[in-house]
């Protein structure tokens, strides 16, 4: 067994806080790298494999980078409002802050026993009030800019968490967090204006070095889409309404019109013996699903409301309908229908037998969604696609009947939460002034402690008297405090501002630091947060940065995801599959290093994967083979009298294999491909093996490969590499050291072996030096036997050489 354990873990930990060896070095900040990693939520299940797939790694690469020159900043903290807290709180009683604070302090402590080189001293914990009070500041700063508003809307509402929910937090139609589907609620809600970022949002994605799903992710969730929005007029009315449309070259083929049934004006123009049937309809809709209301292939429902809108293209009286596959956030609430080349409309019209009148040719069958020329459609017949949409929107905007219009999916970013375990929204409601934002000095709103934070739908606060009563800070009358919470997503939307400069007492951050340490280099985290926190943080930098707080564009140069770490069973780890990995059952029986080298051996990073017992055993082996060649090593420095200084065949090869797993394993960190990192890490350490066991040594080049294979090693296995280091007398600390360097000579293989092909048929395969010129290439490869003997008695045409790989000889 290998000298490696916890203890040794423990040793140099204790060394590397002692010695502040990790510390950003705040005064040379040309070199810095911002290396960072999502933090995490303390919940009550500690750190699993996933974080630990997520740090231990990124850790191991950051290290990388220290010796390579640069000056690290790794900061941690915790993400630490939000529902699971609360929710625990529920089950058990016991208050979120208390749990909280000590789910914390449980795992700093894991954290530490891993032994990443975070700088604590930048420690940023989101509940506590010298954090949050810089969240509410945030949040009053973009109410003076216009960023945050109030709006009554139907909202999200997911009945199991009692409270609303953010447009991204919506997966196919149900809550991201609990899974429960999500029905729609009339609230009034705080926003964030997100939508006024829509175009610098989706433009910069390019200029990310980010992976190119995530991107595709958000380009799909942002939503861009150029069409037209035409002004119908309604029948005897002097109302109108818009409608959003990406095929106004289809106007013509209007049969009728459609409106969301949350549209007001609907319910304003519905005539009074449809009154009963469109508030039934209204009824029913409500209970459906975002997602089940623009499905395909659901049966689509609708009503008449009796009123009747005049297409301003030809003057035509078309219906008006309420239906629920119109979506009353998108566009402007309300469609124009072409059934003849729609699916949806088509279905519709099938069904309530609308007509269907084709004004596109193409396509044998109705609806055809094509493009081609316009029939049936007046002066425009003949005209196709954009000149036809040209030519339609030209003559509308004549009479203000028409404009082009870009249209986004994206929907202003809902904050406020029914939910006691947030930070608390810094507005007061007085009965004279409105709205009173508090002032900057009253910072923080404190989230009081005692109260009843059960849910009943209700915002927890709004039952605590104390809190809610206050006086106005504009009038000094009596007044309202507002009683939701932030969401925490805009918690975690600037934690990594506030890391570079967490103990700012006069400000969120100081902007000089701000513009020095940031953007961030390298972010890592779960995939799963691209539309959401990764969006929130982009607006987030961007609102800041035009207002003055600091001066880049992009939060995150460079982000790489992890994937997800399985079970044996190759599910997803889950304690009531009872196929969850503990890290620190594994770090007790292996050590912290073996663990990490295992994940980063065994997964591709960006993939994942089952988790493997036997897996994790064979790096133990590893280790403790790196343990005896050390040993031997060690002897071998201690003992031998005698070295040679030529080098052989034998110090060739050994010192090829150095400057080879040099060179890969350079170009593979920076690849995040760490697996095969490793795989030459136990090839290098088999030539290091092997030629301990040749006689008449180099001991000079033993010494610097094992020096070099050391340094190496340092990355992967920090605290097994620190006490290797040490033992082999070289000074501390090995991460002071720099990365190692190749040697491109020491690649140039002396021999190569080449393939000889008869006929274009590999027959033989023979090593040669690799110097000979073709000639002699030719010369070695007729004189191989069973080239001979594959072309006796023919003759030979041709020999091609191709260098360093094949010779080709064709015969007849
Ligand atoms: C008439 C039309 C004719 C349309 C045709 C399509 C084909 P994207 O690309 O997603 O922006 N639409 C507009 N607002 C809507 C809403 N609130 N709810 C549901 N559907 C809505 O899609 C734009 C198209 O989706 C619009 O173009 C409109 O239908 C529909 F042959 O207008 B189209
Ligand atoms: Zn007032």
């Amino acid at each position: 067994m290998s000298n490696y354990s916890t203890k040794i873990d423990e040793k140099w930990q204790k060394k590397w806080e002692e010695t502040k060896l990790y510390k950003f070095d705040e005064k040379s900040l040309a070199k810095k790298l911002y290396v960072l990693e999502m933090f995490s939520y303390p919940s009550g299940a500690k750190l699993h494999a996933g974080h630990w797939f997520n740090y231990g790694p990124v850790d191991s690469w950051a290290r990388f980078k220290k010796m390579q020159g640069y000056n690290i900043f790794q900061p941690m903290g915790f993400d630490a409002f939000g529902l699971p807290a609360e929710n625990y709180a529920i089950k058990t009683g016991i208050h979120p802050k208390d749990s909280t604070l000590k789910n914390i302090d449980t795992m700093e402590k894991q954290l530490k026993a891993m032994g990443a080189m975070f700088d604590w001293d930048h420690e940023v914990i989101t509940c506590m009030p010298d954090y949050y009070k810089w969240t509410q500041w945030l949040f009053l700063k973009l109410y003076e800019k216009g960023l945050a508003y109030r709006k009554k809307a139907p909202v999200n509402w997911c009945p199991s968490c009692n409270t609303v929910l953010a447009n991204e937090q919506v997966v196919d139609g149900c809550c991201e967090r609990c899974g429960t589907e999500v029905t729609k609620k009339d609230l009034t809600q705080w926003f964030f204006k997100i939508t006024d970022y829509a175009d610098e949002l989706l433009e910069k994605l390019d200029t990310l070095d980010w992976p190119e799903k995530t991107k595709a992710m958000q380009r799909h969730w942002i939503g861009k889409s150029k069409g037209a929005e035409v002004t119908f007029k309604i029948c005897d009315s002097d109302k109108t309404f818009d409608v959003f449309t990406t095929r106004v070259d289809t106007l013509c083929g209007v049969t009728y019109v459609v409106f969301a049934p949350e549209s007001p004006l609907a319910n304003e123009l519905t005539k009074p013996e449809f009154k009963k049937a469109v508030e039934e309809y209204k009824n029913q809709s409500q209970k459906q699903s975002e997602i089940e209301r623009q499905s395909l292939t659901r049966e689509k429902t609708g009503v008449f409301t009796g009123s009747y809108a005049i297409n301003p293209i030809n003057g035509k009286k078309v219906p008006i309908w309420i239906a629920d596959y119109v979506i009353y956030s998108y566009g402007t609430g309300a469609v124009m229908a072409v059934p003849s080349h729609d699916e949806r409309d088509f279905a519709f019209a099938t069904k309530y037998d609308l007509p269907i009148i084709r004004v596109v040719e193409g396509g044998e069958e109705l609806p055809y969604t094509g493009y081609g020329k316009l029939v049936n459609s007046g002066e425009f017949n003949g005209l196709k696609g954009n000149e036809a949409k040209e030519a339609i929107v030209a003559k509308l905007s004549k009479e203000n009947l028409g404009r082009w219009k870009v249209n986004y999916r994206l929907r202003d970013w809902l904050v406020s939460r029914q939910r006691y375990w947030g930070a608390p929204i810094p507005v007061v409601y007085c009965d004279k002034c409105g709205i009173v934002p508090v002032p900057e000095e009253q910072l923080p709103v404190e989230l009081p402690y005692n109260v009843e934070f059960a849910p009943d739908g209700k915002s927890p606060l709004s039952k605590s008297e104390e809190f809610t009563n206050t006086t106005c800070p504009k009038c000094g009358g009596h007044a309202k405090r507002e009683v939701d919470t932030l969401d925490t997503f805009v918690c975690s939307s600037w934690y990594y501002l506030r890391y570079a400069d967490n103990k700012n007492s006069d400000k969120a951050f100081d902007k000089e630091i701000i513009n020095k340490m940031l953007p961030v280099d390298k972010y890592v985290g779960g995939p799963e947060h691209a539309c959401m926190h990764l969006l929130y943080a982009r607006f987030m930098t961007k609102a800041l940065r035009d207002m003055g707080y600091l001066n880049f564009d992009e939060p995150f140069l460079s982000l790489r995801h992890q994937g997800l770490i399985l079970g044996p069973d190759g599910q997803k780890m889950s304690k009531s599959k009872g196929n969850t990995i503990s890290p620190d059952d594994c770090i007790k029986e292996f050590g912290s290093d073996v663990f990490r080298m295992y994940l980063m051996f065994g997964f591709d990073y960006a993939e994942g994967g089952a988790w493997s017992d036997d897996g994790i055993k064979s790096i133990a082996k590893f280790v403790d083979r790196i343990d005896r060649i050390v040993s031997s090593y060690k002897e071998e420095i201690n003992n031998s009298s005698n070295s040679r200084s030529d080098f052989g065949s034998d110090e060739k090869e050994l010192n090829y294999t150095r400057n080879h797993s040099i060179k890969s394993i350079t170009n593979d960190m920076d690849k995040f491909q760490f697996n095969t990192c490793i795989a030459r890490m136990m090839e290098f350490s088999n030539a290091l093996s092997k030629y301990l066991n040749t006689k008449n040594k180099n001991l000079s080049l033993l010494k610097d490969s094992m020096v070099d294979f050391i340094r190496l090693l340092a990355p992967f296995a920090p605290h097994f590499s620190e006490e290797l280091w040490s033992n082999i007398g070289m000074g501390y600390s090995v991460f002071n050291q720099k990365w190692p360097e190749f040697d491109e000579a020491a690649l140039v293989k002396d021999e190569v072996e080449i393939a000889i092909q008869v006929n274009g048929k590999i027959k033989a395969r023979i090593t040669i030096p690799s110097n000979l010129s073709d000639e002699e290439i030719k010369a070695a490869s007729l004189n191989n036997e069973t080239i001979k003997a594959a072309a006796e008695g023919k003759n030979i045409v041709k020999v091609i050489v191709i260098k360093g790989r094949l010779v080709n000889i064709v015969v007849k």
